[in-house]
């Protein structure tokens, strides 16, 4: 085995070394030194996942030196620099491999180096690896495209959550329904990975508390827990884009304090010493795969304490490692609690500072609220978390009695301040008090931190005027919009190359760096004759690698000429999936009825996953697939008609469907949706969108240009009037004849081999209830994709848009809403590279 190792500086952390040099030379020889060493296999005994994983630890060598340099920077004693932790229930982060190579600047040293010992095929070892699919949907993927810009942006970081041995289920379809598979990511095992099992903390469940005077004759409360679960540190290096910054996502595996119970192990009852072993394991099983969560469930409020408690002690184990004091805290800590599923670290701040160290409770509230910031992701109101009194007391009894004093004290400074005003008091509490009792998180986060924010301007301005409409009420200084981003290295320069490569041919390539102020720098080619050609050559090869994993996963055969019109993400009632499948039935109709010659060609693609308790979004995906085997195997329909249910979406199957789109269809109700980032990444690849006037499709329009998007629908305001004036979708129904040949097509069991009871109860809620408007909107959305297709036929001035597109959505990259945390909410600059 050959090494430059030796030969080269006696540092072990020369640049030339085989585990650090960045050129092909050294990544070749380190290839095999890990294929040997790490893997005990020579080349010519190798499988492919051998090859995967020798190139995943060698990638990951070169970023440790990064890595513990920025860890240096949140430990060491003589560095001022504030911290953010990112504490978060889900972290999407899709496949390392790809990401780093691109963030690291090793993507043509390693293809090289590959050839070298010969691999030629770089693709085929990226599809290799399984995906950390550690979130549901657009939450989780947010956290991951933060986790990315903060250290492309050098602010040091920590992104805590779980680390679940199960992540979200893998999909498939069988007969056109969803079946649920476990996702087993874990199984050839995580080389991107540092089990840390020197860093575990000890997490108390359940029991009860006693009060008692502690040395200095104070009066103290303490919590005699009924048991101690472990949390163990599982480390994953987070590499900035061409930056030295390499921060780290740390994710807690929950184990057994002691996984054996002595003493009945030693009265001979062994399976009873194994069983607290594996109850304790539990907690950090498996990720709950609802998007837009319901509470109640024991184990997963158990899930958010375990982790936030880890996390926090975690982070006053690094304050003390720097020599700093505890009442220093919140200067070099910044929290963000990603929706509510963290807001437990509002109590459990509290009582690690009361309880554990001491701390006055003024002077630690104090600190808590300057610590906590909170991040607002939904309005609906049936998927915020509450958690039933009695099931919060007997988990978690000492922060039932933290909360309720904070309570007190907040709603005795309310009563101050509004005097007699007994119903505002009753909104803003804590506790909700009609019908069986519920502690409201979103208030304890509302309450507990500094800052406040919705994550598009709509959502914001929506969650002052309804949601938190008090909390603004009395506290309106603690509110700031923050609108999402998405991360530009993964969404174009790792999943579109070829476009990365023309738009760096054309402008430069400070733009994945800097995309808010560089991107815009395409504009002028919008009208260049050569300039669309190329891109339209690229649009077309991402169609056609589209066309060939669909015909790969499905069998159906699809038609890269036409359009690509497509809708992926969580299947939900809001999102309307199932407005796009009535637009499918009118249009079947109407090229049943005349020639379809003058139709555009189009293939409308589905993905996504629905909660499996979800029935009526399973069903919704039953008629996708039902609608889809009609039109396709119709002799003339399928002429110009394509749909899919693309089975499985993940960010790996992402990376082929966001490039190859034309139509991106955001059809949300509005003021349901609150941000949505999927159309960032269909517009960043030049898609245009059809939508309506929700979340951030509010600010893509205004960034692109109204007249480069297909806006219809109504607005958030008026679907409030409508519901308030007491609409009635079976008036609609009646009066329009598409829309009734659409829907009594669905109820005649023309879709359901003549069962006409399989889609009744979908066909009863729209024509009886129509909670989220279908009908209203319909019109409007069929009359939109009739102007879709005409301006489609002008091949010129649909490129000519989709470059607008893409040249004005700089703004939706990530860096720009870090950029505002940081300024807005953390108060926290970069480390300048010289500081360290
Ligand atoms: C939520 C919302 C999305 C939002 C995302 C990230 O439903 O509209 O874009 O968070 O803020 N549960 C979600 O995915």
């Amino acid at each position: 085995i050959a090494s430059d190792s030796g030969a080269s500086a006696p540092s072990p952390i020369a640049l030339t070394n085989v585990r650090t040099g960045l050129g092909a030379d050294a990544i070749a020889t380190a290839l095999i030194e890990n294929l040997y060493c790490l893997l005990g296999k020579l080349p010519q005994h190798a499988t492919r996942n051998d090859w995967y994983m020798c190139l995943a630890y060698t990638v990951r060598d070169r970023m440790m030196e990064r890595y513990v340099a920025t860890l240096a920077s949140i430990t060491e004693t003589n560095t001022a620099a504030k911290a953010v932790a990112y504490l978060s229930a889900e972290f999407l982060t899709g496949p390392h491999l790809g990401n780093s190579l691109v963030n690291l600047g090793i993507w043509q040293a390693v293809e090289e180096a590959l050839s070298r010992v010969g691999q030629d095929d770089l693709s085929s070892l990226l599809d290799q690896e399984e995906e950390p699919g550690l979130g549901n949907g657009g939450l989780g993927r947010l956290a991951a495209c933060y986790m990315d810009s903060l250290a492309t942006l050098n602010v040091p970081a920590i992104g805590y959550g779980i680390r679940y041995e199960f992540g979200i289920f893998d999909q498939a379809i069988r007969d056109g329904w969803q079946v649920e598979l476990t996702d087993k990511w874990l199984r050839f095992g995580n080389p991107w990975e540092i089990v840390r099992s020197e860093i575990t903390f000890d997490v108390k469940l359940g029991g009860r508390t006693e009060p008692y005077y502690d040395e200095a004759g104070r009066y103290r409360m303490r919590w005699l827990s009924e048991k101690v679960v472990k949390g163990v540190a599982y480390d994953t290096p987070v590499p900035g884009y061409r930056v030295p910054t390499t921060n780290l996502l740390r994710l807690w595996k929950a184990e057994a304090a002691e996984s054996f119970d002595f003493e009945a192990f030693n009265v001979g009852d062994y399976y009873r010493a194994v069983d607290e072993k594996i109850a304790s394991e539990t907690i950090s099983k498996v990720l709950y795969p609802n998007d837009e969560p319901e509470a109640g469930k024991q184990l997963r409020l158990a899930q958010q304490y375990f982790f936030v408690s880890c996390s926090l002690q975690d982070m006053i184990r690094l304050l003390i490692m720097r020599g700093k004091p505890l009442d220093e805290f919140h200067s070099y800590w910044a929290a963000q609690l990603n929706d509510t599923h963290p807001s437990i670290a509002v109590a459990e701040l509290m009582r690690l500072l009361v309880d554990e160290h001491a701390m006055e409770w003024d002077q630690a509230w104090a600190i808590t609220q300057q610590t906590c910031g909170y991040t607002n992701h939904t309005l609906l109101a049936e998927a915020l978390e509450r958690w039933p009194l009695p099931l919060f007391a007997r988990l978690l009894p000492r922060h039932l009695e933290i909360i309720y004093e904070i309570n007190r004290r907040f709603l005795n400074d309310i009563r101050l301040r509004y005097p007699g005003d007994d119903q505002l008091l009753q909104r803003l509490s804590l506790i909700d008090e009609a019908g069986g009792k519920h502690m409201r998180m979103a208030h304890l986060a509302s309450v507990g931190s500094h800052a406040i924010n919705g994550v598009a301007a709509l959502h914001t301005e929506l969650l002052k005027q309804t949601l938190l409409s008090d909390f603004h009420r009395v506290a309106p200084e603690k509110f700031f919009n923050v609108t999402n981003g998405v991360t530009p290295r993964r969404w174009i320069a790792l999943s579109n190359p070829n476009l990365s490569a023309l738009i760096t041919r054309k402008i430069g390539d400070r733009w994945l760096a800097d995309l808010e102020h560089e991107l815009e720098h395409l504009e002028p080619l919008a009208i260049d004759g050569d300039f669309q050609k190329e891109w339209q050559a690229i649009k077309a090869d991402n169609k056609r690698v589209l066309a060939g994993l669909i015909k790969e996963r499905t069998g159906i055969i699809i038609e890269p000429h036409s359009l690509f019109d497509i809708q992926v993400k969580r299947l939900h009632e809001y999102k309307r999936q199932h407005l796009n499948v009535l637009y499918l039935v009118t249009l079947f109709n109407k090229l049943r009825r005349v020639s379809s010659a003058a139709e555009i060609p189009r293939t409308v693609i589905f993905g996504g996953k629905a909660a499996p308790g979800y029935r009526m979004a399973k069903l919704i995906i039953k008629l996708i697939n039902s609608v889809a085997a009609a039109i396709n195997q119709d002799p003339v329909v399928s002429q110009v008609l394509k749909v899919v249910f693309l089975p499985d979406f993940n960010v790996k199957t992402s990376h082929h469907v966001y490039p190859a789109a034309d139509l991106s269809e955001q059809i949300s109700t509005a003021g349901k949706e609150a941000s949505g980032t999927g159309n960032m990444k269909f517009a960043m690849n030049g898609a245009l969108t059809i939508g309506t006037l929700d979340g951030a499709n509010v600010e893509i329009r205004d960034a692109v240009g109204h007249e480069n998007f297909f806006l219809f629908g109504l607005t958030a305001a008026e679907v409030e009037r409508l519901k308030a004036e007491a609409y009635t979708p079976r008036s609609i129904y009646d009066s329009n004849a598409e829309l009734r040949e659409a829907i009594d097509l669905i109820s005649s069991g023309f879709f359901s081999n003549g069962d006409r009871g399989l889609f009744q109860s979908l066909v009863e809620s729209l024509i009886t209830r129509d909670d989220y408007m279908l009908l209203a909107d319909y019109q409007a959305y069929v009359e939109c994709q009739q102007r879709v297709s005409q301006a489609y036929s002008d091949q010129n001035a649909w490129t000519r848009m989709s470059i607008l597109n893409c040249a004005r959505v700089g703004r939706f990259s990530s860096d720009r809403s870090i950029r505002e945390y940081c300024r807005d909410i953390w108060n926290v600059r970069p480390i300048v590279p010289d500081e360290r």
